[in-house]
């Protein structure tokens, strides 16, 4: 909601006013549409890649990570819904972040789950997630599971850039655990685990002496089979989407939409706050639609335009868009494209509360 007009607010005296002040309270009618730290309706609308890289360049010349000051210790322009002031949505936030030849972006954990979509990669990049290296080539997708140990190590002699996902606005603003977080000792964590470790568990072969009893790491508990550290290479994603696109028919919103599922599971949801697909269009415009959902997306190949309400957010590659909740939105690609679409609905659908349907015409 757009912020209140002072000559809308419900007349109250003066003493009142006070008292709830005094007691840090505010009256219902006032605060209603501000839930999950919101302070006015989100907009649809898109981050170009040019502009993200001119910003990028800008902070990495000006701020070695090294200089940065305490807390999360990483070189990241953020997009900003200026209708929240603070991130892209309530419950997503992403990132575009750069480490140069040589520096380390220093070990830490948080509650928050993270993962890492990469844009300018190559072998030597590392990502260090619960003691595996992961190397970040272009388009792979590495998570972080909540609380797992994570560093980024550049031993290339480029610099690497990536999209980074997190549940940061849902699980440190709106949860309220910000205090759930610490730095390593080190600045990077030991490597323990030879490299193809996590990926070689959560195949067609699994432990079979113990069974996952569900222990989510950290000092959290709750009913979702955890995701493990994992990489997606892009190779083999890009080849499942080809098969569906060559043997299968469409969906009508989302084209030819393929789940990353938590490993674990075989499942969406990747994290139990997060979805993500990467969806190929190459069969003209998608049917409109809307949902309560937040949809949050980031341009792998292509060109296009997503119609959102009566804006068309125009992209190409690695634009980054958002589609807020309850707003009728469509895809028309422009020949072939394939985007990454990130939603919060399994939060949604956790409580109950996912809904969506086609516009009546
Ligand atoms: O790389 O661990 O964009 O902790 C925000 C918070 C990245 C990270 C972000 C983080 C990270």
């Amino acid at each position: 909601m757009a912020q209140q007009d002072p000559e809308e607010l419900l007349e109250m005296s003066t003493e009142t006013r006070e008292l709830l002040e005094e007691n840090n309270l505010r009256p219902l009618w006032e605060v209603e549409d501000d839930f999950g730290n919101t302070f006015g309706d989100m907009e649809p609308d898109i981050w170009k890649w040019e502009d993200i890289q001119a910003s990028i360049d800008g902070i990495e010349s000006d701020v070695p990570i090294a200089d940065l000051p305490p807390g999360f210790q990483r070189r990241v322009a953020v997009p900003i819904n200026t209708a929240l002031g603070n991130a892209i949505s309530n419950t997503i936030y992403v990132g575009v972040q750069t480490v140069s030849p040589g520096e380390t972006a220093p070990s830490h954990r948080h509650g928050a789950n993270a993962l890492r979509y990469t844009i300018n990669g190559n072998e030597d990049m590392k990502t260090v997630v619960a003691g595996e290296e992961f190397p970040m080539e272009d388009n792979d997708l590495v998570t972080t599971p909540q609380w797992e140990w994570h560093d980024h190590v550049n031993d290339s002699d480029e610099t690497a850039a990536w999209l980074d996902v997190l549940d940061l606005p849902l699980v440190l603003d709106s949860l309220n655990r910000k205090n759930v977080f610490e730095n390593h000792e080190l600045e990077r964590q030991p490597v323990t685990k030879t490299q193809g470790y996590w990926d070689s568990q959560y195949g067609r072969g699994r432990p079979a002496d113990e069974k996952s009893d569900g222990s989510i790491p950290g000092p959290f508990e709750g009913n979702r089979e955890p995701t493990p550290p994992y990489r997606f290479g892009w190779d083999e994603m890009e080849e499942s989407l080809r098969q569906r696109a060559e043997n299968d028919d469409p969906d009508p919103h989302d084209g030819y939409s393929l789940a990353y599922v938590n490993p674990a599971t075989g499942q969406e949801p990747l994290f139990p706050t997060m979805s993500f697909r990467a969806q190929l269009l190459n069969e003209g415009p998608t049917d409109p639609h809307f949902h309560n959902a937040v949809e949050v997306y980031f341009v792998i190949e292509g060109e296009g335009a997503t119609h959102v309400g009566d804006e068309a957010l125009e992209w190409s590659q690695w634009d980054i868009f958002v589609v807020p909740p309850d707003e009728i939105h469509h895809h028309e690609p422009d020949g072939e494209a394939i985007l990454l679409g990130m939603t919060d609905r399994p939060v949604f659908e956790a409580f109950n509360f996912y809904a969506e349907a086609e516009p009546s015409s």
